[in-house]
This record gives C-alpha cells, structure tokens and sequence, in this order.
C-alpha cells in the first residue's frame, strides 16, 4: 500500500538558471531602456577597507552621479556575457549538458523601454522568441521569471519603483503582454525572483532609492504588497491566457537555525522563518498570516491596502512555490524585532559548516530541510530554481577547468534533494544557479563564477568572451543522462 519514491521521478526538470540583467549585455539595444540594475557599479565587497560600505542599495544622489557620469564607473551588468548574440551557442551547450528545462529571465525595459508606453517594443519581443524557439528545438522547456530583480529606471525615477501602487497596472500590462506573446512556447513561469530579498535591498528588490523613504523597513512591505498584488494579477492572467501554465513564486530559503537549545534561541528561529515564509505564505494560500499583526504593530508598519486586495490576493495563488537555495543561518534571541528578517550576513557562525570563498555557509541537508517544511506547509509541488557554488575557477595548463569543488557542492545538494523526494516532498526540478559564468548580482563581479561553462572575461570586461565547459559540464551531464541516479 505504501510505496516509497526511490530517487528522482520520471520528467523530472534538470536545467540551469540565469537572470536577463546578468548575462544579455547590448544593454542599450533594438530599442531596450536602461534598467535599475544597469546602474549597479562594480563593487567588490571583499576588498580590503570597504567591507563596511558594501551594499546592494542605491540613493538618490548615487544615482544622479551614475546617470550624469556613466564613464566613470564600471557597470558590468550592462555588458553581461553577450548572450544576447550568442544564445545560440549558449543553448546548444545546455543542450549537450541534457537539460529539459532553461530559467531566464524577461527584461521588462526590453519590452517596455520606460515601462509606460501603450505598446510594447517589437524588437524586444522578437528577441525571446527567438530565444524560446532555440530552447524548444532541443526540447529545452523554457522557465521565465517575468521580474528578475530590475526594472525601467525611469520607474524609480517617476514612482521610486514599487514603493508606488502605480506599478502594478503598469507590471500587469507588461505581464498579459508577454503571456500572450508566448503563450505556445512557455509552460512554466516565476512571477518575482527571491520575493523576500527586498528586505535586503530596496533598490534591488523593488527598484527603492533608499534615502527617499522614512521606515525601510515599512518601505519594504509595502512594496512587497504591491508586488504581491501584481503577482496575483499575473497569476490569473496566466490562467487565463494558458490554461495549461504552471505558475509560482519565489524566495530565497535561508533556513534559521537556532543557536542554542535555549528555548528564547529556539523561538526567535520560528519568527526568522515564519518571516521568510510570510511571502509563499500569502502567495500560495492568498491571505495575509496572523502572525505579521503583531509584527507589524510592534515595528511601526502601517500598509496602505484597498478594499480590493483581499479578494485579489486569494484570486491569484500560485500552482508551486520556488526556492532558491544557498545557505542556511544562525539566529539567537534579541530584542529589536526589526532584526528578525534572515540575511545573507549571519554574524552567528556556524562550526559545522564550510564556508564558500565569499563566505556563505555550505549546508546541503538545510536544502532537505528547507523542502520538508516547504512541502509541509503548502503540500504544492517545489522547485529549486537556483543553488550552486561561486568560486574563483582557474583555467588549468591543459586549458581545462578542473571545478571538483563545485561538483562536490552540486552533488551533496542533489543527494539530500533525493532524500527529500524519498520523504515525500513533490519536486519539480533543479536548475543550478549561474549555469553558464555570469556577472555576480550582488557584486558584480564576473570572478564569482557558478557556471558549468566557463566565460573567457575578467571584472573589467576584458576577455574573448569564449565559452569553455568545465569538468562539471561532463559531470551534470552524466547526473542528467541517468535522471540523478550517477552522482
Ligand atoms: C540570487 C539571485 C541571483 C544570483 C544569486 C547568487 O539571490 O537571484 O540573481 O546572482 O543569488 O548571488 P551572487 O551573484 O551575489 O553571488
């Protein structure tokens, strides 16, 4: 009566994931507007002396500077890895990997150059189709985030991004534009990326200058209520529009350990994570949790809503909830609420785990974790749309790039992937963050390098831009040739 899954199902999805801001490049061309994330400079967090200056944020006078004097900085999301020209060589190289499935991302001022227009760039248009033609030609399915962490700039400068109710129209548009458009070609979509990581940054997440706003923290959940709303709106248009879509959201998992046995350790976890899961929680089940009242009162949060919300939150639930997933962290009780919300930047160490060369915790059975609770709580399908390793990748005298360590990253988190189907949690598919090298989001740094296929260009931009498959590229292969059960 009771039959266990052994490893993973038939038409399991194994692929790759990329962000448009990170890899297009031709920033400025067949008519694309410039993006919040083309106004991100090169910062490298980890040079010595601006450690404390390090942020993902971006002020109003940051980018005045930035706008008025574009030569003086290094954007290198700008230039991504030219995919934008070269995606037909980057697809064959998915393609010979095996991969069933390929996460992208649209950008909206390809689409809608200032994202005001009444009618959508053609050129832009034509671009994804392109795309998405090559993709199916080998049986790749594509998986599109339609808001990957930018928008028109001129969004920010007219609304200061999400912070406004005017967006939502606005992303809703943008949205039915491209559902339509691709409607034969793209099954499988992600309303947001990483949802929950607005918290971490404004201007990121919700294209926010931060010196404009009083309360960032207020700042920050209103602008997650607009997207919540512009989710749903998507959501059902997607139903609408095809009825076979399958459509989810998003957020990066930082599992909160505590870190001791203390029962005040144990309970400042449970609020980390509930504070994390308040975003699938309101876009899987439709409503705003209990939990966030108190919250909210404690911290001064005081949301603008319409009577409508309500109705259009429940209206637009998701088919599946996505993660991506990197690290896990360590919390222990404090006093300032405000603190809660999980970071990248645990300043708790944990003694058990590895630290990645940017620091960030390796801890594959957190990825179990992370899916046995997920699955608890929404019984819906999962997915894991981005993990992986950033290293320094050397090319080797042979020309080649020997990545074990990512290999041996990659392959740990696979394992407790399989245990978690065997516990009985729905997975979808995995596609590995950074399949191909791209530009850092955090950092902009092309040497922080995730891929299977090696990109020939530094931190400068300087390089041929030449594509090398690494040792990991035969070995994801072979993973996906057995349907995971070579490790
Ligand atoms: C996620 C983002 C990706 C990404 C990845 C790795 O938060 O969705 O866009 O790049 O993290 O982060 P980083 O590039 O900063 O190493």
């Amino acid at each position: 009566m009771f039959t266990k899954q052994t490893g993973f199902p038939k038409g399991f999805l194994w692929g790759g994931a990329t962000a448009a801001n990170q890899i297009e490049g031709a920033y400025l061309e067949d008519g694309k507007g410039l993006s919040t994330s083309d106004l991100v400079a090169y910062k490298d967090p980890y040079a010595k002396g601006v450690v404390d200056n390090f942020t993902f944020n971006v002020n109003s006078s940051e980018l005045a500077e930035y706008l008025a004097h574009p030569d003086n900085y290094l954007f290198p999301k700008r230039w991504g890895i030219d995919f934008y020209h070269r995606y037909q060589e980057d697809i064959a190289l998915f393609a010979e990997m095996g991969f069933n499935v390929f996460r992208l991302s649209i950008s909206w001022a390809r689409i809608f150059p200032t994202g005001l227009e009444e009618e959508p760039n053609e050129a832009g248009l034509v671009f994804y189709d392109k795309v998405f033609d090559e993709c199916l030609k080998y049986g790749i399915e594509p998986l599109v985030t339609m808001s990957h962490y930018e928008m028109p700039i001129t969004l920010t400068q007219k609304y200061n991004g999400w912070l406004s109710r005017e967006l939502i129209p606005l992303f809703e548009k943008f949205a039915t534009v491209i559902l339509e458009r691709y409607k034969n070609k793209v099954k499988y979509w992600i309303t947001f990326n990483e949802m929950n990581m607005t918290l971490n940054s404004l201007y990121t997440g919700s294209g926010i200058l931060e010196d404009l706003v009083e309360n960032k923290l207020e700042a920050a959940y209103q602008a997650s209520h607009h997207q919540f709303l512009a989710s749903a709106l998507a959501v059902k248009a997607a139903k609408k529009i095809i009825p076979d879509a399958k459509i989810g959201c998003m957020i990066n998992q930082i599992e909160a350990y505590a870190r001791t046995t203390k029962p005040e350790d144990q309970l400042q976890a449970v609020k980390s994570n509930q504070l994390n899961m308040f975003f699938p929680d309101i876009q899987a089940r439709g409503t705003y949790p209990s939990y966030m009242t108190r919250y909210f009162t404690e911290n001064a949060i005081e949301l603008v809503m319409e009577a409508e919300d309500e109705r259009i939150l429940k209206e637009g639930t998701v088919d599946f909830v996505a993660i991506s997933y990197y690290m896990s962290h360590v919390t222990e009780a404090r006093e300032d609420a405000s603190e809660l919300a999980v970071t990248f930047d645990s300043p708790i160490k944990n003694e058990y785990l590895e630290l990645s060369q940017w620091d960030w915790p390796i801890d594959p059975i957190g990825l179990r974790i992370s899916l046995m609770k997920l699955y608890d709580r929404y019984e819906l399908p999962l997915f894991v749309c981005e993990n992986g390793l950033g290293a320094k990748d050397v090319v080797s005298a042979d020309g080649n790039i020997h990545d074990d360590y990512r290999i041996n990253y990659i392959k740990k988190h696979i394992e407790q992937m399989q245990e978690a189907i065997e516990d009985g949690v729905d997975l979808m598919g995995y596609t590995t963050w950074g399949c191909i090298d791209l530009i850092s989001c955090g950092t902009s740094q092309m040497s922080k390098r995730y891929g299977f296929i090696y990109v020939d260009q530094d931190d400068q931009g300087m390089g041929t831009l030449k594509r090398i498959p690494k040792d990991s590229f035969y070995w994801y292969k072979k993973v996906i040739e057995t349907n995971g059960a070579y490790l």
